[in-house]
């Protein structure tokens, strides 16, 4: 089956995506998310100028050999750029690998482990009572698990915040990335939200009882003694997981964490390989691997990080905002339907826009997500209506503290 085409398409339906489009001799055509978001174009770069005449002539059946190859060959490895553009080519295959033997891809990782995925969804308030409509409305789209975000008295904007009451529904809902072409500065006081955060964790499980999954997300803003004191301070309020509390490329950090605290963490959205994750899952510091496959070297990858994770009981939960497109998203459901160790799964939901370029065969249902039973993983891509959303550009935002010092994300 060899390979003779290879399309990179940058569009901008509701947000910017990068997408890779493989085609074989025989007709079959494979899609592969590369979007890095706020660095799209250097994805889009990496793909039409150094990838894709490697990928012309070769066998789209190897799909092992395109990784090790496109991994080891470059001599510069790992680093979002590089694994988000294998991630797009190894996706793109393994729908190929898909669509030709007439199977939704989960049956070639195994089938299906479970019936659905647990998702959850992103409630966020500028106060408690708008915070309380966002969860019902959430609740009554389906979600089962809720991440809580909220603002925080003296912080003037906090990421994660819709700027609107969050319902669930797209319009309401934070985009992580703002259509300026710089990144927006925000102000950040770790102090003041590490007072604020206990307080509204109570308010909500006092309202909503003690079933209900709750998750939070740090946006590794804090220090490890700080992410402990958070982590105790948290745990009256049973969280499902507490996220990114450092920045993590400090692996030893979480040490300390874990020493004060049960409250279960979850890690990795910005990591890329497996060695990023070496000390964490060999020392059983984290219970969640954050890890996207968008990001992470694709399917071939994350397989095998999932793997390694599950020898230590640390489970999954890979990374779903709108910044991964329904390609990159449908190939994160066919791997939770299959591997074992499964924990949960990030659902943002894109926008009608967004729907509109990209046709998906995934539902949620009930607060479970199933990736379909399509041959491939499920997502085709109307070139026409992408072409009609060129790139603009968008950035996230960044933070700074009160005396002008540039504060961690
Ligand atoms: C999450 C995230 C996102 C990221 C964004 C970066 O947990 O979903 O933290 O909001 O910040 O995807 O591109
Ligand atoms: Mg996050």
């Amino acid at each position: 089956m060899k390979i003779v085409a290879a399309d990179v398409i940058v569009s901008s339906p509701d947000r910017n995506f990068v997408t890779l489009k493989i085609t074989t001799a025989d007709g079959i055509t494979g899609l592969g998310d590369g979007t890095l978001n706020g660095r799209e174009l250097s994805v889009a770069s990496y793909l039409r100028d150094h990838v894709v005449p490697l990928l012309i002539g070769r066998d789209a059946h190897r799909i092992e050999d395109a990784w090790q190859f496109l991994y080891r060959s470059a001599y510069w490895r790992r680093g979002p750029v590089t694994m988000a553009a294998i991630a797009a080519v190894d996706v793109a295959l393994w729908d190929i690998k898909a669509k030709a033997a007439g199977m939704p891809l989960y049956q070639l990782l195994g089938g299906a482990s479970r019936n659905g995925i647990m998702a959850y969804g992103h409630a966020s308030g500028r106060d408690v009572p708008e915070l309380f409509d966002s969860i019902r409305a959430h609740l009554e789209q389906g979600y089962r698990s809720i991440r809580v975000q909220t603002s925080v008295p003296g912080i003037n904007a906090v990421y994660g915040v819709a700027a609107q009451p969050s319902t669930g529904g797209k319009r309401y809902d934070y985009e992580p990335a703002q259509r300026t072409p710089l990144p927006a500065e925000e102000d950040w006081d770790t102090r003041a939200y590490l007072r604020h955060l206990p307080g509204v964790f109570e308010a909500v499980r006092n309202e909503f009882g003690p079933e209900l999954p709750l998750l939070h997300d740090g946006h590794h803003r804090m220090t490890p003694i700080q992410a402990a004191k958070l982590g105790k301070a948290l745990e009256p309020y049973d969280l499902f997981w507490l996220e990114d509390c450092t920045p993590a490329e400090n692996q030893e950090a979480l040490r300390l964490v874990r020493q004060h605290t049960t409250t279960p963490l979850a890690i990795g959205e910005v990591f890329n390989t497996v060695w990023d994750y070496q000390t964490l899952i060999r020392e059983q510091l984290i219970d969640y691997v954050r890890s996207a496959v968008t990001h992470t070297g694709g399917i071939t990858a994350m397989r095998k990080l999932l793997d390694f994770a599950a020898q230590y009981q640390i489970k999954s939960g890979i990374h779903g905002p709108t910044d991964i497109s329904p390609v990159g998203m449908a190939a994160a459901l066919h791997l939770d339907l299959a591997i074992h160790n499964f924990g949960i799964q990030e659902y943002m939901r894109h926008g009608p826009l967004t729907n509109e370029v990209f046709r998906q065969s995934f539902t949620f249902t009930d607060g479970y997500l199933h990736p379909g039973e399509q041959p491939g993983i499920g997502v085709e891509l109307d070139e026409e209506a992408a072409a009609r959303f060129p790139y603009q550009p968008a950035y996230l935002p960044f933070n700074r503290l009160k005396d002008g010092t540039v504060h961690d994300w």
